[in-house]
């Protein structure tokens, strides 16, 4: 008489990978503001004048951030990447220092 052994019946094995979501990584810089400081000394016309051979302002653009930084103390005069803020903010503030005027670009981080 034949004995009828049952075999184990081996099941696929279904594995589920885990979902992580993720994100298209298109990280972008942080960004910096250079900012015009206030002062009582440098001319008017030479402040417009570094504002336009520095950051590319055009006469109009240029004059109403004097005049805002001369009325106000401050204005911020555009934003770059980090490194292109604090080159173009030496070189203006350089730009002054070299006609002994106390002309002052400084930069902050973007919220
Ligand atoms: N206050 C200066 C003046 O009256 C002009 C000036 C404007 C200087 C803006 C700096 O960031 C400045 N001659």
């Amino acid at each position: 008489m034949a004995t009828l052994v049952r075999l184990p019946v081996p099941m696929p094995e279904i594995t589920t990978k885990p979902r992580t979501k993720t994100q298209p990584k298109t990280e972008r810089p942080k960004l910096y503001k250079v900012i015009l400081v206030n002062d009582d000394f440098t001319p008017r016309e030479f402040v417009v004048t570094v504002l336009k051979g520095e950051f590319k302002l055009s006469e109009d653009q240029a004059r109403r951030v004097m005049i805002t930084a001369h009325q106000r103390g401050v204005c911020v005069v555009a934003v770059f990447t980090r490194d292109v803020a604090e080159t173009k903010a030496a070189r203006a503030t350089d730009a002054g220092k070299a006609k002994g005027y106390p002309l002052m670009f400084t930069t902050e981080p973007e919220e």
